[in-house]
């Protein structure tokens, strides 16, 4: 494995350390190793670790590797991670079986080293490409922020932890004045260009850990600020929209400043059951277009 990749780890699950040791001997370098004795211990450290691959027996005491299979693959936390199963088990039956449990491959005992090192690396190496697709199609492929589908799953998610905590939600909708006319003035590569900045202010202004930032479309974004009381929602977009004319981006067709501007309009609130997470998004775009009516270039609570 070349040294620029980055170090992938495995867990191996296996009641017998000489075969833990054999599979250790024949993995690529750039490979850490995290064992499990038991099927109970497999599941533990899967949970604790995240590993990139696991490599599975089945024979183990107390609960198998068949069971501890369906347990990761269950549970969102664990259920992308690949498993091998390395057995002795050579029935049909058995590695149907594995295989249904979404298991990506099932090597029978004595294992073939080397050809088992290659099957090892190219999961690793699939492994990494689906992580990295996973991650891609959460961006927004010009700004580099979250994007919609990233934003959707987040609202909900946090929706139901305020829910659980009790805590007030808040939701910021922000869009940029006049944009059109920027794009009409300027040309649409220009106006991609401004995208990507006022993007950037967004991001850095986001110095809580909990708070995060999404392109929700077109010339418009969304901030998402859970435990946040509406009082401080609209400090942190008054922040915003501060440092997005603080850009100072030319705007001479603007009819509210000489530079690119952006309204916002703020929701906040304590989820109550009854209520959809949808109806948060529907108060922050009715106080944007007030903010857009009573003049642009402002936040609106
Ligand atoms: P308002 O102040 O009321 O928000 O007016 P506006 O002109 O900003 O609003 P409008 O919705 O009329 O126009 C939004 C513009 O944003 C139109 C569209 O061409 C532009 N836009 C949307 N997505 C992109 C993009 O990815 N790149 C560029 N350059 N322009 C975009
Ligand atoms: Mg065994
Ligand atoms: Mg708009
Ligand atoms: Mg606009």
């Amino acid at each position: 494995m070349s040294p620029s990749l980055p170090q992938s780890r495995l867990l191996i699950a296996d009641d017998h350390p000489e075969n833990i040791l054999l599979l250790m001997d024949n993995l690529d370098e750039g490979c850490s190793v995290i064992v499990a004795k038991d099927g109970h211990k497999a599941v533990e450290q899967a949970f604790a670790h995240q590993p990139d691959l696991i490599m599975l027996d089945v024979m183990m005491p107390g609960m198998d590797g068949f069971e501890v299979c369906a347990i990761l693959k269950s549970d969102s936390r664990t259920k992308e991670i690949p498993i091998i199963f390395i057995t002795a088990m050579r029935d049909a039956a058995d590695e149907e079986k594995g295989l249904r449990l979404g298991a990506i491959d099932y090597i029978r005992k004595p294992i073939n080293p080397s050809v088992t090192r290659v099957r090892i690396r190219n999961h690793l190496a699939l492994r990494r490409k689906t992580g990295l697709l996973e991650e891609l199609a959460l961006l927004d492929g010009l700004t580099e922020i979250n994007n919609r589908r990233w934003f959707d799953d987040a609202l909900s998610r946090e929706w139901m932890r305020a829910r659980r905590t009790e805590k007030p939600l808040s939701l910021a909708l922000l869009d940029i004045d006049h944009f059109k006319t920027y794009n009409d003035t300027y040309g649409h590569a220009q106006g991609d260009q401004c995208l990507i900045q006022v993007a950037g202010v967004l991001r850095h202004s986001m110095k809580r850990g909990g708070d995060s930032v999404a392109r929700y479309g077109g010339e418009e974004f969304v901030v998402l600020a859970p435990d946040t009381p509406r009082e401080a929602a609209f400090r942190l977009l008054q922040e915003i929209t501060a440092g997005v004319a603080a850009l100072r981006i030319p705007h001479a067709a603007s009819p509210v400043a000489d530079h690119v501007t952006i309204s916002a309009g703020i929701a906040c609130c304590l989820p109550a059951e009854q209520d959809p997470a949808l109806c948060l998004l529907e108060q922050a775009d009715e106080a944007l277009y007030q903010a857009k009516a009573s003049g642009r270039n402002r936040v609106v609570a």
